[in-house]
């Protein structure tokens, strides 16, 4: 049996209280669900942090403090902090997180773009908090800013304690700037690379350009790196398993999917990653625990930070 590394990302900042009663706001319900989707099989947890009262997106540290101390004494996953934020919030406050707790991952997005989530807003007429809706509108005028300049520090400010990244690729130009950075050897291998397909404003999820992308990683990198994909919305279930089918490790969660299949919202967080470990129990590939992912990721461990 072949190892698939599971990724679960567990709320983002893509969508809104409204959206779905499952998805989790408060340090409570973030931490009750990582443990779950951990327990369930998922390697690694990709973090974001809410404003508990309102589940506005938030970069603030003290609030993660009350969520990563707990995930941490219950399970071994790898904590993966993420500094994307949202795609309004500044870069400044996007890193505090993560220069903070010093995690063994952060996601790392490689180019500045449109993110569009602005036609999630089109279904719903009844909002629960007044944020949520000029959000999600204003998304039209967003620049989710990633610049070399920014890539850079983050590489140098966060690798210096050791932490690697979650290679946050959105299309084939994302692939260059990673190969770039390792160029200049501020990326060393083996590194992780995150394909992601179907955000607005990126790639979109056609099987051709998993194709395309997966070819020019392995022009570009060799066998230097690992490779895992994430599709939005709808195409979250068929595009992994299309992704384990060729090899590739895997990332759900709520962050990038509310629907456990067309028409049914998930439940949580680990109902996915069931799922996902159900369908790679059918292709002969079983989860990564933890162990294997540090090894696969060349990870410091979880005992070196700061939580
Ligand atoms: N929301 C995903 C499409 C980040 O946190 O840095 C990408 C993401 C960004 O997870
Ligand atoms: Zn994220």
């Amino acid at each position: 049996m072949s190892k698939v590394i599971i990724s679960c990302a567990v709320t983002g900042a893509i969508h809104t209280p409204t959206m779905s009663k499952a998805l989790p706001i408060t340090p409570e319900e973030i931490a009750e669900q990582s443990i779950a989707a951990a327990e369930a099989g998922a390697a690694i947890l990709h973090l974001h942090a809410r404003i508990p009262e309102t589940g506005e997106p938030s970069g603030d540290p003290d609030i993660f403090a009350r969520f990563l101390p707990v995930i941490r004494q219950r399970v071994d996953s790898i904590i993966n902090i993420t500094t994307g934020g949202a795609p309004s919030m500044p870069v400044a406050e996007r890193l505090r997180a993560a220069i903070r707790f010093s995690p063994e991952m952060c996601s790392l997005n490689m180019g500045t773009m449109n993110f569009g989530i602005f036609p999630a807003a089109r279904r719903i007429t009844e909002w629960k908090h007044g944020w949520e809706e000029p959000y999600l509108l204003n998304s039209d005028d967003f620049i989710f800013r990633n610049t070399f300049r920014d890539i850079a520090y983050i590489l140098e400010a966060l690798g210096e304690g050791g932490t690697k990244f979650e290679h946050e690729c959105y299309d084939i130009g994302h692939l260059y700037t990673l190969a770039h950075f390792l160029d200049r050897g501020l990326v060393k291998p083996p590194f992780f690379v995150q394909m992601i397909f179907g955000v607005l404003g990126g790639i979109g999820p056609d099987l051709d350009n998993l194709l395309f992308m997966k070819r020019t990683a392995d022009r570009l990198f060799g066998d230097s790196y690992q490779w895992s994909v994430l599709a939005a919305g709808r195409h979250q279930m068929p595009f992994v398993t299309q992704a384990a089918l060729l090899g590739g490790n895997v990332r759900v969660g709520l962050e990038d999917s509310l629907f456990i299949e067309r028409g049914r919202l998930a439940v949580s967080n680990a109902e996915q990653v069931t799922k996902i470990v159900r369908i790679l129990a059918e292709m002969g590939h079983e989860p990564a625990s933890a162990a294997d992912a540090r090894a696969m990721l060349g990870l410091k461990g979880g005992d070196r930070v700061a939580i």
